[in-house]
């Protein structure tokens, strides 16, 4: 069963349906066993996303199109158009998927996109925060008695929202990125990307990849595809790391399109439709996270990230604990004073009369013995 028809009845929010699935309605995790070994595929799968960036940029919008579900649709809205309101909070959001008997327990983490304050210095704080408080808690169980039933609340993956409107990376968009660069798989892409040209995403691509190296900015690298993989794949490939960083449209709308029900924005010149290829890179964003990264994310999360989190975790440990040790025994240890002759000789006497002594007591504890026979 796909995620669309799987996802379908849980919609509560009196808008029309979503249309019914078709072929390429696939998400594609249920190839995921391919990548990961038999055991996990019995348990299923969790993957925990995040979206993060400017405010008005689309990224709850983003979501909710990527996984067509309607993240918000517990919330009293008035219509399609007006249904996300702004994040003004992290929210955690958790949809059970499955997709021929493969299931995938995804996370969504959403927050509140930075731009209202005056001053936003340091708006990543609140991300890498909660980051960290993952790493945390998973450092707790994993190091507890609760191992058994270790529950992975780890960000995998972070896409982080440029704006289309500007001509590269804004200081903000530097620091922001580079905050997170060392504790989740950053993934940048262009928001809003109805708003260029297939000329100008062209430009800011390039500038962007420009950027990105110029800032030496660590954002998820594309591992280098096996040698013997089939051509298909290799081709796949090819195009993914060409395409990004990714230039993304959300909606939450569906619209008619070539006679066909499709989520897309209805403007006064035309139909843009999310998972048409021609117009934004939405399919690639979605079959890079879900069908073939996905594994790719969750490894480096593990080995590098949260690695790089428990080394300094247990460094921190051991630092603090020699300090308190330190304070425990404040008089240092002085070297023993090496003895004069007398105290030796003084010491000598004594041993040769504990010698006697316990000759002594020996020879009464025989003689004790031999009485009682
Ligand atoms: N043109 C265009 N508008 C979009 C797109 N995605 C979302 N929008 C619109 O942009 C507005 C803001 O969208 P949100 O998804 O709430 O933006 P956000 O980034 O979550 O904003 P915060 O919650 O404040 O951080 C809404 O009116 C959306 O309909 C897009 O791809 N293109
Ligand atoms: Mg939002």
């Amino acid at each position: 069963m796909s995620v669309c028809s799987l996802l379908q009845p849980q919609r509560h929010d009196g808008q029309q349906p979503l249309p019914e699935p078709r072929e390429k309605d696939y998400v594609g995790f249920a190839s995921l066993p391919n990548q990961l070994h038999r055991k996990s595929v019995k348990k299923g799968f969790d993957f925990t996303l995040m979206v993060a960036g400017e405010s008005g940029l689309g990224k709850s919008t983003l979501v909710n199109s990527l996984f067509l579900t309607d993240l918000h649709k517990d919330r009293k809205l008035l219509n399609a158009e007006e249904r996300i309101q702004q994040t003004v909070e992290i929210t955690k959001h958790t949809v059970d998927i499955e997709e021929k008997g493969v299931k995938l327990k995804l996370t969504i983490v959403d927050t509140p996109g930075f731009g209202d304050a005056v001053n936003n210095t340091e708006c990543w704080r609140p991300v890498t925060d909660y980051i960290e408080q993952q790493f945390e808690q998973y450092f707790r169980d994993e190091s507890g008695l609760n191992r058994k039933n270790l529950q992975d609340h780890r960000v995998h993956c972070c896409l982080y929202f440029i704006p289309p409107f500007g001509h590269g990376l804004r200081p903000v968009d530097v620091e922001f990125m580079t905050a997170l660069q060392d504790k989740v798989n950053v993934v940048p892409l262009i928001a809003k990307a109805d708003c260029l040209t297939p000329l100008e995403i062209r430009k800011l691509k390039e500038r962007l990849r420009e950027e990105i190296d110029k800032h030496s900015i660590k954002v998820y690298q594309f591992p280098d595809c096996d040698s013997d993989e089939d051509e298909d794949f290799k081709q796949q490939d090819r195009e993914l790391k060409e395409s990004s960083p990714f230039a993304v449209i959300g909606s939450n709308t569906v619209v008619e399109a070539r006679g066909q029900r499709v989520r897309g924005r209805l403007y006064p010149w035309g139909i843009v439709e999310v998972e048409n290829p021609l117009h934004c890179d939405f399919v690639k964003l979605r079959t890079m996270l879900i069908r073939t990264h996905m594994h790719d994310l969750k490894d480096l999360t593990s080995e590098a990230h949260y690695e790089n989190y428990r080394a300094l975790c247990i460094q921190t440990m051991t630092s603090k604990m020699n300090a308190e040790q330190r304070v425990e025994s404040p008089i240092p240890l002085l070297p023993l004073p090496t003895p004069d002759v007398e105290t030796e000789k003084l010491i000598q006497r004594k041993d040769e009369e504990l010698r006697r002594m316990q000759q002594m007591l020996q020879k009464m504890q025989q003689q004790m013995h031999e009485q009682d026979l």
